[in-house]
């Protein structure tokens, strides 16, 4: 509203004096009981105000917010994130990706929204995307590549997540194909990719990205409590969420470039480098089936080859994959 402006313009200009609620009644022109509302809604939104008596009101912590003028402060991509839609709630930023896409939205196109009503994840699950706690963000690529290969790009935002993590936090996840990037064998990412594709060209593809950075464990609801974690619970600090998806866009950009360039191959050994499920024994649920085996690793096109009892070598396409203990 336009009072919650000027009362926040008050305290950008007060420059971390105190300000009393009469005072700030005059400057913005209204009651201080209204003063006192506006305060309690603040906080709800995740300010943080000291009062002190005699003195008034300063505010202490600002909610974290990933603005575009933030994002793009420092950003170091030719491409990625130049074009940026910052929205504070919404159902999923794929459905506005898809829809931006549809309408023409150039490579590189960026959504991120603080909070996701209702999050997706692969076969219509839901994923957890509370306020301003972690990076819920949809990109939109346009490869000239043909439709099968599209699964490659899911690898490829896996390869850029990890380093990512790795630069902001000094600590190295492991990717479990296709989609899932755990730390101390917990999801702290989720990546979704989908098309938007004619019979034999790629038209556009969605990248969905959540990653879990600053959420403690009680912020999960119980069914994900021992199967989340957070960048935050794993180096026990709060992490910047803008910080990680400026360096996200420029690992991604790169590994993109590099894809284009020289083929999957280059990614492909990266991308070994940090999986988790090479070698074990596990188990993968398939929509044909369900397969038991011995992981081989990933193809020149990063389909996963599974040697059964028998054997015999699956190439599998799409799975959730659970790692035999
Ligand atoms: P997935 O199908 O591999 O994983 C979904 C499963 O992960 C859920 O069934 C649940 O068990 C678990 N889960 C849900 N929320 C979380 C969470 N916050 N942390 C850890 N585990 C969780 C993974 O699908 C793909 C997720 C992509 C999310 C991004 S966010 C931006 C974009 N917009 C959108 O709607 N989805 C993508």
């Amino acid at each position: 509203s336009e009072l919650r402006k000027k009362l926040i313009d008050a305290f950008t200009n007060s420059k971390e004096e105190y300000l009393s609620g009469q005072h700030l009644a005059d400057l913005i022109g209204c009651s201080r009981t209204a003063v006192w509302k506006h305060i309690e809604e603040l906080r709800k939104e995740g300010f943080e105000l000291e009062a002190v008596r005699r003195k008034g009101y300063r505010i202490t912590k600002t909610p974290e917010k990933v603005t575009p003028d933030e994002i793009r402060l420092g950003l170091k991509t030719e491409t990625l994130g130049r074009n940026i839609h910052h929205e504070e709630s919404v159902d999923s930023t794929q459905k506005i990706a898809h829809r931006l896409a549809y309408e023409g939205s150039p490579e590189g196109t960026v959504v991120i929204a603080e909070e996701q009503l209702s999050g997706r994840g692969r076969m219509d699950r839901r994923w957890h995307s509370p306020k301003s706690t972690g990076v819920w963000m949809s990109v939109i690529l346009r490869p000239n590549i043909p439709p099968p290969k599209a699964p490659q790009l899911t690898l490829i935002t896996a390869v850029a997540v990890v380093q990512a993590i790795e630069e902001l936090t000094g600590l190295t996840p492991q990717i479990k194909w296709p989609n899932d990037i755990l730390m101390n064998g917990k999801k702290v990412t989720g990546i979704l990719t989908e098309l938007q594709a004619d019979a034999d060209r790629i038209i556009s593809i969605i990248i969905g990205i959540g990653i879990n950075v600053n959420q403690q464990l009680n912020d999960y609801p119980d069914e994900l409590k021992h199967i989340a974690t957070s960048l935050s619970i794993e180096k026990g600090e709060k992490l910047s969420r803008a910080d990680l998806i400026k360096i996200l866009l420029g690992k991604l950009e790169n590994l993109y470039k590099l894809y284009l360039d020289k083929g999957f191959y280059p990614i492909k050994l990266l991308w070994e480098s940090y999986a988790v499920s090479i070698g074990k024994s596990l188990t993968a649920r398939t929509i044909t089936g369900t397969i038991y085996g011995k992981a081989l690793g990933i193809t020149d096109d990063g389909v996963l080859m599974i040697e059964d009892s028998n054997g015999k070598v699956h190439h599998v396409y799409s799975a959730d994959i659970e790692l035999d203990s």
